[in-house]
């Protein structure tokens, strides 16, 4: 039986993922792994869509990679690749925004805020037509399902518009995706700005845990939390949101349940806590750490295994692309 194919990707935007990046999405591509035919890419094109420094961007591209794979990513089992391997991403993407609209890619929230804060002039065309590239990345796969967090959602929802506006002016080509929302008990926040989300772009480093952090670095992140003056390990998002997060990164490494934790440390402070936190954290990101550096030290093999992966991809995406060029009527090169 054939296995329903799932995509995700990520954007190469920082030397290190964040461990929200590892909670909220790496932890559950592994689970899905098994039993979907999953492709997970590292999405470069996107990146663009901020300023890069070329060398940096191929050293950040080969780290994502690198980090998924340390991250228990296989890629014998799924294809994992960087976008700009497949050229079809970037091609199916120009035919998808001739059929989206203008107003309705001028409604996604992500466009709005980010075009908000950095103003006119800073804006680029490539993060008003992001939603429209990421909508290529997906359908060209014939993708049943994308895991994505709350933010993502909408820009899935158009990918669906997309598909099915196509298909009815084509006939069907594209398989039309549905999002699996990530519970939210999943998102992480900022140690030092706990109603932030953690974010490879946060402006301060204090508050954020690299995956690729030195575990003593980690530790002292972990100490210096925010917390509150309350004293008590309970979970409570609203007054409590710095001991809430810490114990939502608990459960979600250790795989137990909130309360026990709350039980575990009743009367016992802050610091009995986040120490406990630091060792589970280590424990977790240390071997993670060492099995990326090692993959790292091996550039032509990493190289290797992603041009490999990329082919396969090719494969997929090259069919999809010359059904849709052959649809619209482009006259194809003999
Ligand atoms: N704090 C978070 N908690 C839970 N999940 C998170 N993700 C990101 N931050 C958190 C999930 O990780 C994936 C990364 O997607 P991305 O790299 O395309 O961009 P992003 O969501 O914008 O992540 P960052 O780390 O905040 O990157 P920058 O700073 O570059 O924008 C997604 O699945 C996301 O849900």
């Amino acid at each position: 039986m054939t296995r329903p194919r799932l995509y995700s990707g990520m954007q190469p935007s920082a030397d290190s993922l964040q461990i929200g990046n590892y909670i909220g999405a790496l932890m559950q591509w592994r689970e899905l792994q098994q039993s979907y035919d999953a492709y997970f890419s590292v999405v470069d094109l996107h990146a663009l869509t901020q300023p890069n420094d070329p060398a940096e961007l191929r050293e950040k591209t080969r780290r994502t990679a690198a980090q998924y794979i340390a991250a228990g990513i296989e890629p014998s089992k799924s294809t994992l690749y960087v976008q700009s391997h497949v050229p079809q991403h970037a091609e199916l993407a120009w035919v998808l925004s001739t059929i989206t609209g203008f107003g309705e890619a001028g409604r996604m929230t992500q466009f709005k805020d980010k075009s908000a804060r950095y103003g006119t002039d800073a804006t680029n065309v490539g993060l008003f037509t992001y939603p429209v590239l990421m909508a290529a990345d997906i359908l060209l796969y014939q993708t049943d399902v994308v895991p994505v967090g709350d933010d993502q959602k909408q820009h899935v929802e158009l990918t669906r518009d997309l598909a099915e506006r196509f298909n009815n002016r084509y006939g069907a080509t594209f398989a039309v995706p549905r999002p699996v929302i990530q519970k939210d008990t999943a998102r992480i926040f900022d140690l030092q700005n706990p109603t932030a989300k953690m974010s490879k772009s946060a402006e301060s480093d204090a508050g954020v845990l690299w995956m690729l952090d030195d575990p003593s670095v980690s530790a002292k992140k972990i100490m210096r939390a925010v917390t509150d003056s309350d004293g008590s390990v309970r979970f409570d998002r609203e007054a409590k949101p710095g001991v809430s997060n810490l114990l939502v990164i608990y459960a979600a490494l250790t795989g137990r349940q909130i309360p026990a934790i709350e039980d575990e440390y009743a009367g016992r402070g802050y610091g009995d806590f986040k120490k406990g936190l630091a060792e589970v954290v280590v424990g977790e990101f240390g071997p993670v750490r060492d099995r990326a550096l090692a993959l790292l030290d091996d550039r032509a093999e990493l190289d290797r295994v992603l041009a490999a992966n990329a082919a396969k991809a090719s494969e997929v995406a090259g069919a999809t692309l010359n059904d849709v060029y052959d649809r619209i009527g482009l006259l194809r090169r003999v």
